[in-house]
């Protein structure tokens, strides 16, 4: 990809947090590098619709963190968010399937729970190691559904109206994929995507859609929300948007 992408000053040094003039270089190189576009607007939109104006130091909106976050930064593309609970909240299993399905937060909260503890990794270089995740393998519900021979890949929505993302099958199979309840052993506060996100641990974690609200099995790929905007659909951590590791021989 663009070369350029190497510049963002914390971007290769992710232990180092809270450095927004390296994020804010590394994702404006990014964006323009990739697309001409700049990825500022909506982001900062995002952050004034929860933060009240504290990202206005920022012009990328990206430096929002959340009061006791751990690290976390708060993001959202929609300016605001409508709240979930337990008698609200959707998710909602169609497209290439058997078996279509709309499961409420209790019928998740009944199904086996998978617990993880990866290190969340933002591509624009902020980390927050061993973060436990436990929720509901994507697989189960792909399973429960029965997805069709024909089916290639999986779209991800999200109650904020604006979010998608996607993963292949094979990668929406993987036993590391979540549909995540929980967080740091905890539900899923509505700052981070509660009552229910996407957790694609081996992956940069825009792939972790927040709200998820819609799994639509599809005949192909349909890149997301960030991927239309120039960043990658296969985003493994360290192996993809530029960042690939250094050959460890
Ligand atoms: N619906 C939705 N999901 C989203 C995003 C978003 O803006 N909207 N941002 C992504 C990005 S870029 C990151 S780094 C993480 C941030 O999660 P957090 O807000 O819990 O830290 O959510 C991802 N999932
Ligand atoms: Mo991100």
């Amino acid at each position: 990809m663009n070369p350029d992408v190497h510049e963002g000053g914390d971007a290769d040094h992710p232990e180092e947090r809270g450095t927004p003039v390296g994020r804010r270089v590394f994702l404006g190189t990014l964006a323009l590098g990739a697309l001409g576009v700049v990825a500022a607007p909506p982001l900062q939109r995002g952050l004034e619709g929860f933060l009240g104006g504290a990202a206005d130091k920022d012009p990328t909106g990206l430096t929002g963190l959340l009061p006791n976050g751990g690290g976390f930064r708060y993001y959202s593309v929609a300016s605001s968010v409508p709240r979930r609970n337990a008698d609200t909240y959707r998710l909602k299993v169609d497209g290439l399937v058997d078996h279509p399905a709309t499961y409420t937060l209790a019928d998740l909260r009944a199904l086996p729970q998978t617990r993880m503890v990866r290190d969340v990794q933002c591509v624009t270089g902020w980390r927050v190691p061993d973060t436990p995740f436990e929720g509901v393998r994507l697989s189960r519900l792909l399973d429960a559904a029965g997805v069709r021979p024909t089916a290639r890949a999986i779209r991800f929505t999200c109650f904020d109206g604006t979010y998608s993302e996607s993963l292949t099958l094979a990668q929406a199979r993987r036993a590391d994929v979540l549909v995540a309840l929980r967080m740091q052993d905890k539900d899923l506060g509505h700052s981070h995507g509660g009552p229910v996100r996407l957790y694609v641990a081996p992956m940069y974690f825009y792939k972790s859609a927040k709200w998820l609200s819609g799994i639509t099995v599809t005949d192909e790929v349909r890149p997301g929300y960030w991927e239309e905007r120039g960043y990658d659909v296969d985003a493994w951590v360290g192996r993809s948007n530029g960042r690939d590791d250094e050959p460890t021989s």
